[in-house]
């Protein structure tokens, strides 16, 4: 008999999956290819030692990462992506960029937390840093996740009712958050460690962690961001991408610019005033040489 599930860890060729009465099971999957993901709804059925995945039911998204050599699937049917950072340490610009870029080229909607806002001078060099985020779209929530002060409430208000995917570089606060919203996270990583038998490996493993025993949100824990490889996207699509270029994306004098170097740019006009940062429009040039020269 075959039952529904819900998967909350992948390694290899294995996969723990939650059976609608919240239990967690060591499953394999049926087909040759590891084609499960964590959120995956699947259809599942009992053998002797652990379950079998049957079906992989239709997804409503699914957030990956491509590089030159292959794709890295995340996670599947995530409501947002919170990419956390923090004042310390420092983080990358461009790793931002690229991780919300991706979120906006699969219709996922992203804010940024920034977390250890307790570090005061490092904070606010930080919030300098992200200014311009907010008037494009991208809220920057402040965070302290210290065990002596309560979480922002509008943080965790925007995790109620959700699944989010928490992406971060290593040092940001990922765990740490984990531990402050989930009981028994450490009991439960430690169980899922056990049953994957990936020992050490846990820590790189993406897992789903629901907040309340209700099981309505959960936070999607995964490894960080460093070689997050856009290489799925066209460099003629990234202006559309980048919600601060999107906006004078269609002003320029040709059709086909690509906002580098074209005269009648209205993108370029835009930086030199100072309304789009210089550092994204920088970091836009970048990621299009990039994607221009890895694709031929
Ligand atoms: N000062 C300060 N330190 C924090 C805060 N949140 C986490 N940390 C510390 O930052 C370090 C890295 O946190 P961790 O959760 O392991 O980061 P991860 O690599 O993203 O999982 C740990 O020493 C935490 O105790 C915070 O709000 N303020
Ligand atoms: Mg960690
Ligand atoms: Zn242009």
């Amino acid at each position: 008999m075959t039952q529904k599930g819900l998967v909350t860890a992948t390694h290899g060729r294995h996969a723990v999956v939650e059976s609608q009465d919240g239990l967690r099971r060591l499953c394999h999957f049926r087909g040759k290819k590891n084609e499960v993901v964590v959120g995956d709804h699947v259809l599942w059925s009992t053998s002797e030692d652990a379950g079998i995945i049957e079906q992989v039911q239709k997804r409503t998204n699914l957030f990956y990462r491509s590089d030159e050599l292959r794709t890295k699937s995340f996670a599947a049917n995530i409501d947002q992506i919170v990419v956390l950072v923090a004042s310390d340490p420092d983080f990358s610009e461009e790793q931002i960029v690229r991780a919300l870029i991706s979120a906006n080229s699969q219709n996922i909607p992203a804010f940024v937390a920034l977390n250890k806002s307790d570090l005061h001078v490092p904070f606010e060099r930080a919030k300098e840093k992200l200014k311009h985020y907010p008037a494009m779209g991208y809220d920057v929530l402040p965070l302290t996740l210290t065990r002596d002060s309560a979480v922002n409430p509008e943080f965790t208000d925007r995790l109620k009712n959700k699944i989010s995917f928490i992406m971060g570089p290593s040092g940001a606060g990922k765990s740490t958050l984990i531990n402050r919203l989930v009981p028994n996270a450490q009991a439960l990583t430690g169980e899922i460690s056990k049953a994957l038998q990936s020992g050490k490996h846990t820590t790189t493993a993406t897992t789903l962690y629901w907040t309340d025993s209700q099981r309505t949100s959960a936070l999607i824990d995964s490894p960080g961001f460093q070689e997050f490889g856009l290489n799925h996207i066209e460099p003629s699509q990234l202006a559309d991408l980048m919600p601060d270029l999107k906006e004078y994306n269609t002003g320029c004098k040709f059709y086909n610019c690509t906002h580098l170097h074209e005269p009648g740019c209205v993108v370029r006009a835009q930086v030199e005033s100072g309304l789009i940062s210089t550092s994204r429009y920088k970091i836009y040039g970048q990621l299009f040489n990039q994607l221009s020269t890895s694709r031929y």
